[in-house]
């Protein structure tokens, strides 16, 4: 197989994005979209030659024209899309978060267990992103000793009114979740989410900021203030401190717009390592595995909300 031929299940903002990327590979087609919208994926069909479009995620996955699949539908309908990925023997790129729910991401670990291969890529792009990869690499040289603390700042300029608080955690924490596991190479003891005086240009009832404490297993402390309705930009940075020294991955000047343009070479380095892998046999960045974990870990953030703001371990069990 030269060219991978690749279903886009969602075309959203995210995935009209993701579907554009795919058909600009050199090694990859978009054959297939679907959307339950009919229009967005009529209008993402349009713009590209010979895609077709298919009445629903299943018969997209399904289909023998299509090799593999870049699922970027809300994380509510993951579990059934990624479980035919998983039945019809599909690579799939999953969009973050794995699923809504730690019970739904370990029925999906729990089937992918006996696989010849792993065929789960989970969408935790910023593993791609070269000053993130640059950190990881810094601190794995021991540059700056043994890492300590993280300071996460993830700001967006506004969110939909339907994006409640605890989307703030499942759907936007979620990335320094996967980051936080990442850098330090552990895993989240516990999480701590804190309420601080919310905005008042938030939607009403909406919480936000919020300040998360992630306890690592190792010891280490992550702070991130995550802020979806700032209303100054996309701002996304990370302090890493070590026992000799800090290293930073700052947030570019000026602000992005949001985290299309911020993380657009992120995107593409992680499609197109998806895309060679599926093409190679072979499986890069998280999986199931990270998945799974950071949905329990949101979980936790989630329990932590609802349990005003008190520390809740991770029940990776
Ligand atoms: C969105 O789904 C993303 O993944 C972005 O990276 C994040 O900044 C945003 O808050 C999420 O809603």
């Amino acid at each position: 197989m030269s060219r991978l031929r690749v279903g886009v299940v969602g075309v959203g903002v995210m995935g009209a994005d993701h579907a554009a990327r795919v058909a600009s590979l050199p090694s990859a087609s978009l054959v297939a979209v679907s959307d339950p919208a009919a229009d967005r994926a009529a209008a993402v069909a349009a713009a590209v030659p010979g895609v077709q479009v298919f009445p629903s995620a299943l018969s997209l996955i399904s289909s023998s024209s299509v090799d593999a699949e870049l699922i970027a539908s809300p994380g509510f309908a993951h579990e059934e899309q990624v479980f035919a990925c998983l039945a019809a023997g599909k690579p799939v790129l999953c969009e973050k978060p794995l699923t809504d729910s730690v019970a739904s991401a370990a029925r999906l670990l729990a089937a992918s267990r006996d696989l010849a291969r792993p065929l789960v890529q989970v969408g935790f792009m910023r593993r791609f992103d070269p000053a993130y990869a640059r950190l990881r690499s810094d601190l794995a040289s021991g540059s700056i000793g043994r890492l300590l603390l993280l300071h996460n700042v993830h700001r967006n300029r506004s969110a939909p009114a339907s994006f409640s608080t605890e989307l703030i955690v499942r759907d936007s924490l979620v990335h320094e979740v996967d980051v936080c596991r990442w850098l330090f190479d552990d895993e989240i003891a516990s999480v701590q989410v804190l309420t601080p005086a919310s905005s008042g240009l938030a939607p009403a009832g909406v919480r936000d900021p919020l300040v998360a404490v992630f306890r690592m297993a190792g010891g280490g402390v992550a702070t991130t203030e995550v802020f979806v309705n700032s209303q100054v930009g996309y701002e996304v940075r990370c302090e890493a401190v070590g026992e000799s020294g800090s290293l930073f991955v700052p947030a570019p000047r000026p602000l992005p717009a949001d985290f299309l343009a911020r993380f657009r070479t992120a995107y593409d380095l992680e499609v197109s390592a998806w895309v060679s892998a599926c093409l190679g046999g072979f499986s890069v960045g998280p999986g199931l595995a990270d998945g799974w974990a950071a949905t329990a870990a949101s979980e936790a953030g989630v329990r932590s909300l609802q349990n005003g703001g008190a520390p809740v371990a991770v029940d990776l069990s």
